[in-house]
């Protein structure tokens, strides 16, 4: 058992994926310091329910100098953001003075498109070299791990903030009541704070086992969301679902009172129960039911990739994402079975994927010889990878998924 780090009661394990490295710790060929491991398990809050880590990695671990994930390496991506900087001007924070502050605004993808807008913004970035990128693109961030501390030095410094905006970084605080303090000190009485993370019901209902890692430690639902809100004088509001990430959700925040909880909470709160993740026992058995999927998922995949090969059929990845480090470690998938991970990001290219151990080469690998078989580790970019590849599948080429259940197409 560990203690919530919500509200402080026993957490119940729902799943235990074993002994895990960083998900994106890369490490250089020939590098013999010994990895760093730590016990990858999943449970849930028997009191507010939030599904949490029951382990954590010290965050200045993962987030810092030579951090290898550059938001910018997907265009799709690029596209989903430019929408979502235009929504959160003209209708989730329309008026109002003060700047909009983005935390984790890694190379700045959100905000770049804003500041080229006119907007007032700034980036909290504490990967030093991912933040460098935004500055490089003329959107000013500031290094620094977002908390209590840091949303006292930029109201002193700017006002209070028109809007708070996070994605994909609100799930990785383990300091979460340090971090929605921060938050609430920050926003002006009619400011609102909108985020988006990868969504339980998702998770759960698609088997999406991989967005299980180090980085993730919160699972959100809307139930556990709004308690949290409350403890900091806030109040959970809108929930807008997001095709992005296999499926995520943007929630919206704003000061207590100040902003009608829309219908859409309301269905997205019957659409959980319908999952069965709202009350203790529900939460309970449906974590129960979706690990034993996973690890059916996980032992299919397994024996797939051993019968292609058997056939003499040549194997890769496409993607070193961090979600891959989950479905590889815990497969035992390694270099045995795949010959190279493609990625596009420069970061990654030239160096070993965590724990198995796979080299990650440059996309113009897959392009000048693509295997017979490609496991789609990035399938969150399914479409925009599948686009890009057509020829591949025209060719005979054949892809490998498994969310939410193991295909070869
Ligand atoms: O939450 C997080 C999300 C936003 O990003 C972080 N904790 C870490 C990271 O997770 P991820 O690595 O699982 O994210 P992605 O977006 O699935 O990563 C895609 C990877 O695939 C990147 O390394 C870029 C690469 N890629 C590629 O090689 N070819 C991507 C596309 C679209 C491509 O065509
Ligand atoms: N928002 C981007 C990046 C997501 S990756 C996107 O959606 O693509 C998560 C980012 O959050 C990383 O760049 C990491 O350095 C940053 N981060 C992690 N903890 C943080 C914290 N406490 N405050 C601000 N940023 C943080
Ligand atoms: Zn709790």
């Amino acid at each position: 058992m560990s203690a919530c780090l919500v509200c402080g009661a026993d957490v119940a394990p729902a799943l235990d994926l074993g002994r895990m490295p960083m998900s994106n710790a890369f490490r250089a060929p020939g590098d013999s310091v010994e990895e760093f491991l730590f016990d990858l398990r999943l449970g849930h809050c028997v009191d507010c329910g939030m599904v949490q880590l029951m382990h954590r990695v010290p965050a200045d671990a993962m987030f810092h100098a030579d951090y290898a994930y550059f938001s910018s390496t997907s265009r799709g991506m690029a596209a989903h953001f430019r929408a979502f900087g235009r929504w959160l001007v003209e209708e989730a924070a329309p008026d109002g003075a003060g700047p909009i502050v983005e935390i984790g605004s890694n190379d700045g993808i959100l905000l770049a498109p804003l500041a080229e807008a006119g907007e007032t913004v700034i980036g909290v970035e504490p990967s030093a070299n991912v933040a460098r990128a935004a500055t490089d693109r003329g959107v000013p961030t500031e290094i620094a791990f977002f908390g209590l501390e840091t949303a006292r030095r930029l109201r002193a410094r700017l006002g209070p903030a028109r809007a708070v905006v996070g994605a994909n970084v609100t799930c990785h605080v383990e300091a979460i009541h340090d971090y929605v303090a921060g938050v609430a000190h920050l926003l002006a009485g009619d400011g609102v704070f909108v985020f988006e993370d990868p969504w339980l019901g998702t998770i759960v209902e698609q088997t999406a086992v991989d967005q299980i890692y180090d980085e993730h430690v919160f699972y959100f639902a809307a139930d556990p969301l709004a308690r949290l809100a409350a403890m900091h004088g806030l109040e959970l509001v809108d929930a807008l679902a997001q095709p992005v990430h296999g499926g995520s959700m943007r929630w919206v925040m704003a000061p207590a009172g100040r902003r009608r909880p829309s219908d859409r909470l309301a269905r997205v709160r019957a659409r959980e129960a319908g999952l069965g993740l709202r009350g203790r026992q529900a939460l309970g058995a449906s974590l129960a039911a979706f690990a034993g999927r996973a690890t059916a998922v996980r032992d299919e995949l397994r024996a797939t990739l051993e019968r292609l090969k058997r056939k003499g059929l040549s194997l890769a990845g496409v993607g070193a994402t961090a979600k891959s480090a989950t479905t590889l470690n815990w497969a035992r998938i390694g270099p045995d079975l795949l010959d190279w991970i493609s990625d596009t990001t420069p970061a990654k290219q030239g160096r070993l994927t965590p724990g198995m151990r796979i080299p990650v080469v440059p996309q113009a690998r897959f392009v000048d010889g693509p295997p017979d078989a490609a496991l789609l580790l990035a399938w969150n970019h399914d479409r925009e990878i599948r686009q890009a590849f057509a020829w591949y599948a025209e060719r005979g080429g054949r892809w490998i998924t498994y969310v939410p259940a193991v295909r070869v197409g």
